[in-house]
Order: C-alpha cells, then structure tokens, then sequence
C-alpha cells in the first residue's frame, strides 16, 4: 500500500439484510461500513477540481445502494462483492480496504460488533498463450476471450500472434503464441485456476511434457510478485529463455522488469 494517498469514509450506517439466519434476510438490521480507498489525490489536490478525484459522497451512496438492493449470507461475502463493484465502478481506485461491521450480530453475548476487514487491489497480469494443435488461432482467440470476458479483469492487452519453432520437444508441429497483460482482481492462485479452465475448455490433454497441446496458458508475472509454491513459480521459471515468450510481451510490455533478474523484457529479449 505504499505510495497511495486514501481517501477514507468511517462508520456509515446501512440498514440491509444479509445473514444467515431468516430472521435476519427478513427483517433487516443496521451495518456499519469504513472504506478506504487508494488511489492518487495528487492532480485533485494541484488543481482543486473534483472530476479529478473520488466523490466520497457518491461512493456513499452507491455503497447504500449496493448493500440494501444485495442479500448475501456472509459479511464476508458482502464485503467482498462491495470491494468488486467500487474496483469497477471507479476508473481512479486501485484499491480498496472494506470494514463490515454487525453490530446486532445475533449472538446472545455482549459484544460491541462482528465485523470482517478487506482490502483488495487491481492487479497486472503478464500472460503467455500458445497453441500447437488443430485451429490454433481460434484456440488463442478463445483463451483472450474468456479473460477479456471474465468480470475480474480489464484492460486487456494483446501482442500479435506468431508463428514459433517448436522448443524442448522439437519433433511437433509449429506453435502459434503470444503475450497479453490484463489488469485483474484475482489472486494469483485463481488467475492459476482461471487459466487451467482456459485450456479445458480448449479440449486440453495433458499426456507428456512439453508436447502437443491445443492450448497453453502461462503466467509470466504478477504485479512484481516472487512466488514459489509447489503448482505456481512466477515469474515463469523458464520464460528467460524463450523467444515465443520475449518476443511477443516486448511488443506490449518492453519496459516491464523481471523483479528477480532485474532486466526489462526488452533487455531480456535482446540477450537471447
Ligand atoms: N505452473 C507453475 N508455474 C506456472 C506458471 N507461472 N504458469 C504449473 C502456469 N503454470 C505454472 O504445466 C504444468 C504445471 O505447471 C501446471 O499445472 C502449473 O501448476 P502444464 O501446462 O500442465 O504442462 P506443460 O505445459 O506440458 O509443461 P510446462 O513445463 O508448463 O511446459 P511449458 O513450459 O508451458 O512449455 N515451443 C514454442 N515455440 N511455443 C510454446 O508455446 N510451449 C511449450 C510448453 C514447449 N515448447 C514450446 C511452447
Ligand atoms: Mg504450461
């Protein structure tokens, strides 16, 4: 969170009717909701202009309107949906911490509230896609699509298609890859998740390493993100090395650097 300025909305009540109980989904009860909101204040504060920043007070009302017009079981789920549509509705927010407080949480015991705290952030996805079976191009066309369609991801970038030579097995038919960044709320598990859907829904079948496929979706980076866990190493453990990879995110991405090899992509790809 470092870096941003927040504007911040503190102990606004709304009477709406989530829970897990009837009773409550009924009858409704007073929740208590604190926003913070990163974004840049900075060109509102030079020239004092409102379109410039975040009107906390239409952030009120839409987050009124979004509680009481919602029923969800959780807080937790509450908040989160809230935390997606602010995301959403308002260009200039990076990023968002929601407080749900309950404070008639029908627990029988005298507490002040239950409450749940989030805080959720657009992030830049680097992605990589490549096929090598069947209608290859429809099968990259359908991967963008579907990350293009998802309603966790934006401004979606895409390089150009390129025919590559086959790399590791190099007995198979030529691939046809490319890079896209997207901005996207997803954690990198579910972007991980979301990817491996992708190639399903291509009719993927793993059976060996590094052979035919009818697609591919890799991650490359995430944000500036080191992460190496058992099913997810990013940046991509080999991506230094591979020209299907370099060439197309120099298109898009020339600028970005590895956070681990300290060198752009455009470094990277020249090197190679
Ligand atoms: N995994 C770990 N980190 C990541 C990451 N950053 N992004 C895990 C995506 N997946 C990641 O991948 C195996 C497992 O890697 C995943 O389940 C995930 O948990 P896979 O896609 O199931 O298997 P694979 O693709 O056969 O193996 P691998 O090692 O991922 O192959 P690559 O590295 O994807 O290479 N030549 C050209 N010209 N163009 C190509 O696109 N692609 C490959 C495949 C080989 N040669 C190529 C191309
Ligand atoms: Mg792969």
């Amino acid at each position: 969170m470092k870096g941003y300025d927040t504007i911040k909305i503190e102990n606004l009540q709304v009477f709406a009717n989530h829970g897990v109980f009837p009773e409550e989904t009924a009858l409704g009860q007073k929740f208590v909701l604190s926003l913070k909101l990163y974004t840049d204040t900075r060109r509102a504060g030079k020239t004092d202009d409102l379109k410039a920043s975040i009107d906390y007070g239409d952030v009120c009302s839409r987050a009124t309107k979004f509680m009481q017009e919602h029923t969800y079981k959780l807080i937790e789920a509450a908040a989160e949906k809230l935390a997606e549509m602010l995301l959403w509705e308002y260009e200039l927010l990076s990023g968002v911490t929601v407080e749900l407080k309950k404070p008639w949480a029908p627990i029988g015991l005298p507490v002040d509230f239950a409450a749940v705290e989030i805080t959720r952030f657009w992030h830049r996805a680097y992605m990589a896609i490549g096929s090598n079976m069947g209608d290859k191009k429809a099968y990259l066309d359908g991967a963008v699509k579907a990350f293009k369609d998802s309603p966790l991801c934006k401004n979606l970038k895409c390089s150009t298609y390129m025919a590559t030579e086959p790399y590791g097995v190099t007995d198979q038919d030529e691939f046809l890859n490319a890079c896209f960044t997207v901005d996207t709320l997803m954690s990198p598990e579910e972007l991980l998740d979301f990817a491996h859907e992708a190639e399903n829904a291509a009719g993927r079948v793993r059976t060996m390493r590094w052979g035919p496929r009818t697609l591919d979706v890799d991650i490359i980076f995430y944000d500036d993100e080191v992460i190496s866990e058992e099913h997810l190493t990013v940046p991509h453990i080999d991506m230094q090395n591979r020209d299907f990879v370099l060439k197309p995110l120099a298109e898009i991405a020339p600028g970005k650097v590895h956070p681990v090899l300290g060198k752009t992509v455009q470094q990277l790809a020249a090197e190679l």
